[in-house]
């Protein structure tokens, strides 16, 4: 990880990015027509969300097939153009690799519901289930009348788990692998991946949510079969990983992904998108910028180098979640933004982020598609939550706000903004390699420098989210570098949900 360390990765959610044949399905043509719009915003890496065959039960996050290209989308053809001409725009393609379950309408799948079949042991299948919870509600075991037994499924029951005991499963996971890579792809996203290896089908503690999480998060056979994937494949190619890891603390991260261990090269936490909810996501609380920065802080001080993101397809829209101001929408967009951009780390726009999209109106259930936001309403209800309370927490929740189509010209000006923040990585190596350091968090105010040793260029960025102007006091030798409001002058106060870039004058010798 050298070079990587200098790309910004863009996450498109190929449903609903653009649609090139109106079918009112975003496509494979579709995002080549877009990227020379992606080339000119400056980021270096496309992640697409799946855009394997699947039955599309839970978006494409359950595959049917690894090795094609869901009709919906185009074909294998497409695909491989799509690797050519973003490459020839310097752009890489990385894909999101699904390995906890696949898809019931998967071929083992099915031939493992035959106990005599080679499949059989790929995934769990027992007599009696345990008590174990999935990540959608409800048990996370199912009967199956022709498997004549339960199988295991984390997620919905389309979703069934993978055993990796059975040395098969991996195997066929690195043939899945190559093949992407001998297409020239730049990496994966893996899903969910410290999940993937079960210690023991033991009895969980009982607990609100996730019933028998112990046995299964972030265990030993989990950083072996990342040692192994490493080893055998990855190492092999020009490419780079980041994992998705739920449930994981600032020393699990590490774990995952410390450069001497060979495993993951960046990790994507949860802990601050989870400053604004009780327990579980479903309960929000009001947002607490000082809570949400001191987080963030906390994993810059902690982990060498990250993921760093606000939105992706499953969570609500940076513009409704973390502005509390309806007001200042596009001045806190450009905050945020320059957040983003400005600590230590890689940067993952998710689309429609970059002209500052907001969550959709949705009026009922009517309106809902994602079966997580269906389950949970059913749950809710069952569990005597009265139907406005149910819809209340599904509204403000639900992974359809990132899943809709963006309108493009939604809020231009925060586009140039992403545009100057992007450029402004490019010339400033310190934006890269600088290290960080905490100054200040009170307020709605989070201030933190970049540096790289005391003789060279410092940047200090203060971001306000706060609808009042706030005072600070850089110090002497600090002139505006860059302000999301435009201006050059600084007056001793940041403006509501300013961002400023400040320069060290004397060390820059500008
Ligand atoms: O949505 C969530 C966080 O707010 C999680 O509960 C989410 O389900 C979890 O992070 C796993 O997500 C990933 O795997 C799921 C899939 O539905 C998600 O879209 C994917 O990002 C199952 O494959
Ligand atoms: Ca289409």
């Amino acid at each position: 990880m050298t070079d990587l360390e200098r790309k910004i990765v863009y996450q498109i959610y190929p449903m609903s990015f653009a649609d090139s044949n109106g079918d009112g399905i975003g496509d494979l043509q579709g995002i080549i027509a877009e990227l020379e719009r992606l080339a000119r915003l400056g980021i270096d890496i496309i992640w697409l969300s799946p855009v394997y065959k699947s039955p599309w039960f839970d978006n494409g996050y359950d595959i049917s097939d690894y090795c094609q290209i869901d009709p919906r989308f185009g074909t294998m053809e497409d695909m491989d153009e799509l690797i050519v001409r973003a490459r020839e725009l310097g752009i890489g393609v990385v894909m999101d690799l699904v390995i906890n379950h696949t898809s019931d309408q998967h071929e083992w799948f099915i031939k493992s519901k035959d106990p005599s079949s080679k499949y059989r042991n790929y995934y769990f299948w027992r007599e009696q289930p345990n008590n174990w919870t999935s990540f959608f509600g409800g048990p996370a075991w199912s009967y199956d009348k022709e498997g004549g037994g339960y199988y295991l499924h984390l997620f919905a029951p389309q979703q069934p788990d993978l055993d990796y005991h059975d040395p098969g499963v991996i195997d066929e996971i690195k043939n899945i692998m190559k093949f992407w890579l001998d297409k020239g792809i730049a990496g994966f996203r893996c899903d969910v991946i410290n999940i993937i290896w079960k210690e023991s089908l033991d009895d969980g503690r009982r607990s609100l949510i996730l019933t028998g999480r112990e046995h299964y998060l972030s265990k030993d056979g989990t950083h072996d079969i990342l040692k192994e994937l490493r080893r055998d494949v990855l190492s092999k190619y020009d490419c780079f990983t980041v994992g998705e890891t739920v449930f994981v603390d600032t020393d699990m991260a590490r774990d995952l992904c410390a450069p001497e261990r060979s495993e993951l090269d960046m990790v994507f936490s949860f802990e601050h998108m989870e400053t604004d909810q009780i327990i579980v996501k479903w309960f929000k609380t009001r947002f607490h910028p000082n809570k949400f920065f001191h987080v963030i802080s906390k994993w810059q001080k902690a982990i060498g180098w990250n993921a760093l993101y606000l939105e992706n397809h499953d969570q609500p829209r940076s513009a409704s979640r973390f502005i509390r101001d309806a007001d200042f929408r596009s001045e806190g967009t450009k905050a945020l933004a320059m957040m983003l951009l400005t600590l230590r780390g890689t940067p993952f726009i998710y689309q429609g982020q970059e002209v500052g999209t907001g969550n959709r109106e949705l009026k009922s259930m009517q309106d809902i598609r994602d079966v997580e936001s269906h389950n949970i309403y059913a749950l809710a209800r069952k569990i005597g939550f009265p139907k406005w309370l149910a819809w209340r927490i599904i509204k403000r929740t639900t992974r359809d706000h990132a899943r809709s189509p963006v309108d493009w010209q939604n809020d231009t000006d925060v586009l140039e903004t992403y545009r100057d923040l992007i450029r402004f990585r490019k010339e400033l190596p310190v934006l890269i390699y600088g290290k960080y350091n905490e100054v200040l968090i009170r307020g709605g105010l989070f201030v933190y420098d970049r540096f790289l040793d005391e003789k060279s260029i410092r940047i200090r960025v203060a971001i306000s989210l706060g609808s009042k102007p706030v005072r600070y006091d850089p110090g002497m030798a600090m002139a505006i570098f860059y302000s999301t409001y435009g201006r050059k002058e600084y007056d001793g106060a940041l403006k509501p949900y300013e961002g400023i870039m400040f320069i060290d004058e004397q060390s820059s010798g500008r």
